[in-house]
Parts: C-alpha cells; sequence; structure tokens
C-alpha cells in the first residue's frame, strides 16, 4: 500500500459560499441579490427551494466553526455577499453586514482557521442587475469599490482574496443557457459579460492591493479537463479544440494577456467589445490561482461524449475522473507561467442515507475525494506547486438550481431542524489533516 504524504504546511480545509449557507436573505438591512430573486421566480429551482434559510449559518456560524475545529481544518473558504454589505451595490455601507463578516473572521481567527475570502461567488446586488449588471462595465467598478472596503475592513486578519469564483459559470450558466441567476440566455451578451468580468478582476486586484499591499489577492477558475475519446488524430485535435474554446476565455486573458484566437474564430463578430488598455489591466500579477476541478469532457471528432462505459458517475451525473485533475494540473502549468496553485473545490453529490446507527456512511464520497487527493500529490511530484485544498463543501447546501436536491456535503444538514451531523467522509478526511497523508 503506497502512502502520500503531504508538506508539512499543506493547507487542508473546505469551502462554502455565502448565498449557499448563509440564509437570512433580508434580515439586518442586507439588499436583494439577483440570486435572491431568480430562487424567488417560480420555475427556476428544483422543487422551489430558496437560499432565504439555507443552512442558517448566519445565525450558527459558532456552531459551524465548532465543527471546522472538531474535523482540524486549518482553512476556511467562504464568499461575502455583497449584498449585506452595500445593499444597492454601492455607495451607503450596511454596518450591520459588515459586521457580520467581521465576527465571523474574528472566529475563524479564534479557531486557528486560515480565511480565504471571495469576493464574488455569483450573488450580484439586484439593484445593480437593474442597471446592466455585469453587462454594464459600471458594475466592474462598483466591484472594486466593495473590495476595497472588504479589504480595508477584513485586511488584518484576511490574508487571502479572491475577486471571482468560476467567471465561466457566470459567464455561461448565468447568461447564455440561463440556468442561473440572472437566467439571461445570450451569446453576444454572455461574452460581453466575460469580459466585464476580467476587468471587474482587474480593477478588484488593484482595488486589495491599494486597500492593503500586504495581502495576497488571486482568482479560482473552474476547468474541465478535454481528453479525446481515443488516440485518433481526430479526436485529439477536437479534445484540443474544445479546451482552447471552452476553458482558456479566463486561463489566457489573465495569465497570457491576450484572449485566445479559438473564441475569436469560434464567435467571430460575438466577441465583446475592448477597450485600449483592458488586456493589460486584466493580466495583472497574482498571489495565486485557485483551480475547482470535478470533473472531466470526453470529446471525440463528433462531439461531446455522454456517458463513459466503465466510468462511475455522481449524483450531478459528473464522471469520476481523479487522473484527468493530474492531467491538467500538469497541462496548466507547462502552459501558463502560474503563480502558487490551491483546489479551491473538489467534492461530490451522492444520495445519502441516514443508517440505523443515526450516521452517514458515505464510501463514495470518501473514496472520491482520497482518489483526487492522490493525483493532487502526484501532480505536486510532477513539479506542481500546490499548497493547499478545500474540499466543496463543509455543509450540504443549496445547490443553485438544484436547489437542496443534491449534497455535496462531509456534514449532513437536517434542513428542517439544521442539526449537523458529520458523515464517514468527514471523520475519513479529519484523519488525513490529523496524519498529513493519503493511503491508497
Ligand atoms: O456548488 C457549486 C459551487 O457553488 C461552485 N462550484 C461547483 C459547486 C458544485 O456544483
Amino acid at each position: 500500500m503506497s502512502i502520500h504524504k503531504f508538506p508539512h504546511n499543506f493547507l487542508w480545509g473546505a469551502a462554502t459560499a455565502s448565498y449557499q449557507i448563509e440564509g437570512a436573505w433580508n434580515e439586518d438591512g442586507k439588499g436583494e441579490s439577483i440570486w435572491d430573486r431568480f430562487s424567488h421566480t417560480p420555475g427556476k429551482i428544483t422543487n422551489a427551494d430558496t437560499g432565504d434559510v439555507a443552512c442558517d449559518h448566519y445565525h450558527r456560524y459558532t456552531e459551524d466553526i465548532a465543527l471546522m475545529r472538531t474535523l482540524g481544518l486549518k482553512a476556511y473558504r467562504f464568499s461575502t455577499a455583497w449584498a449585506r454589505v452595500f445593499p444597492s451595490g454601492r455607495g451607503c455601507i450596511n454596518t450591520k453586514g459588515l459586521d457580520f463578516y467581521d465576527r465571523l473572521v474574528d472566529a475563524m481567527c479564534a479557531a486557528n482557521l486560515e480565511p480565504f475570502l471571495t469576493l464574488y461567488h455569483w450573488d450580484l446586488p439586484q439593484a445593480l442587475q437593474d442597471q446592466g449588471g455585469w453587462t454594464n462595465r459600471n458594475t466592474a467598478y462598483a466591484f472594486a469599490d466593495y473590495a476595497a472596503v472588504m479589504t480595508k475592513c477584513l485586511g488584518d486578519r484576511v490574508r487571502n482574496w479572491t475577486t471571482f469564483n468560476e467567471p465561466s459559470v457566470i459567464t455561461f450558466i448565468g447568461n447564455l443557457t440561463g440556468e442561473h441567476a440572472p437566467g439571461i440566455k445570450d451569446t453576444k451578451i454572455s461574452y460581453q459579460v466575460a469580459h466585464n468580468l476580467n476587468v471587474a478582476h482587474g480593477l478588484g486586484v488593484q482595488a486589495i492591493r491599494s486597500a492593503n499591499s500586504k495581502v495576497n489577492a488571486g482568482i479560482v477558475l473552474n476547468l474541465w479537463m478535454a481528453e479525446p475519446a481515443t488516440e485518433a488524430t481526430q479526436d485529439v485535435e477536437a479534445a484540443n479544440n474544445f479546451w482552447d474554446v471552452n476553458e482558456t476565455l479566463f486561463l489566457d486573458p489573465i495569465f497570457k494577456g491576450f484572449y485566445p484566437p479559438a473564441v475569436y474564430e469560434a464567435i467571430g463578430e460575438k466577441m465583446p467589445e475592448i477597450k485600449d488598455g483592458d488586456l493589460a489591466l486584466i493580466a495583472q500579477e497574482l498571489d495565486f490561482v485557485g483551480i475547482n476541478y470535478y470533473s472531466r469532457n470526453v470529446i471525440s471528432a463528433s462531439g461531446k461524449m455522454n456517458k463513459i462505459p466503465g466510468s462511475a458517475y455522481t449524483e450531478m451525473g459528473w464522471e469520476v475522473c481523479a487522473p484527468a485533475l493530474r492531467r491538467m494540473l500538469v497541462k496548466i502549468n507547462s502552459e501558463y507561467k502560474l503563480p502558487p496553485i490551491y483546489i479551491t473545490e473538489n467534492g461530490s453529490a451522492f444520495q445519502d442515507t441516514i443508517s440505523s446507527d443515526g450516521k452517514i456512511h458515505d464510501p463514495e464520497r470518501t473514496d472520491y475525494l482520497r482518489q483526487h487527493f492522490i493525483q493532487t500529490h502526484l501532480a505536486m511530484q510532477d513539479g506542481v506547486d500546490i499548497r493547499g485544498y478545500m474540499v466543496w463543501s463543509l455543509l450540504d447546501n443549496f445547490e443553485w438550481g438544484h436547489g437542496f436536491s443534491k449534497r455535496f456535503g462531509m456534514v449532513r444538514v437536517d434542513y428542517e431542524t439544521q442539526k449537523r451531523t458529520i458523515k464517514d467522509s468527514g471523520e475519513w478526511y479529519a484523519e488525513v489533516i490529523r496524519t498529513n497523508q493519503v493511503r491508497e
């Protein structure tokens, strides 16, 4: 049996996001966000679920931080709700909202957890959406102001700042397929949103650094490795093209300073309006990059394959393929000049059941994590500089369009009673952290 031993300072953690866990959607002066509006619109979310209460983390954060201590986490990745701090997106600060994050960060520090703060995990203030949202370049300037206020207030305790979580999901699921808020379905708009997000990222990094020169700034990108169905040249070319068109829209401008030619070719006149100086603004040097990895796309010359014979799938219908994580990390490490990497999300949804002993035995989730930890360790041996790993997710939570029907947590949440129960996968993760190693 081989043992994968991680470096002593490897940062094991877990991740969540504001709208998915906080609840308190209209408390203490919080403004409406696009996810409040979207989830309150009939027909948008499975079972008409909303994040109105979610995991009630707004009121139960001390209990949740105690859970993190029980698991032995060293880091906690969370996001702040812009509309809690600026109910209208800009202008007057809602001090009660800011105080919540102040208390939350204090509690993390008291528990010896390294905070990783994400400024934008999809919950745009509705007031800004009413002015065009991310299609309006002014939203990028409002974002930079919000970033500056948050950094000034929390930068003395929060060292790691992320501008955006998964800008490609905001772009394509929010503005092309319309399955996420704000529910727009328009190719041209989606690419303008992508560019404005890139601009907002650049402005955000500058704002973070001018508010506090000592903190680290980065971004979190979700990447699905694209792999050919066979070794035939046509399949290999199709997979490479799929990667270039679908996965480099943020990687290239941020780490190379230009938009990928394959995207220009694919969308032609639907390319966004790019102003002079934008590309230099977007390509700010970063202190770290977060990579979220869940699965891969398998591509043949005739398109994307739906089911791969012999592969296991999660409840999301995503293929389990940990070796593709290693291959992808090695690929991006050789193709880009990247700063240190954190795996900022990785995890799986499975149908959990409560056993007669009151426990949640979730061997598939444990196995999923084990395989991905091992492949990450192998990528580190291949020379990729990976500093930490945040499991998605600490708690079962609101899985966007799927509502509460998909459970990603290492801790089960009973949404009726808000009772938290650590699953077997959580116990197993605690042991990984304690021993700092994974057994194959
Ligand atoms: O729940 C989401 C998270 O908000 C962003 N990354 C993927 C997760 C699972 O779908």
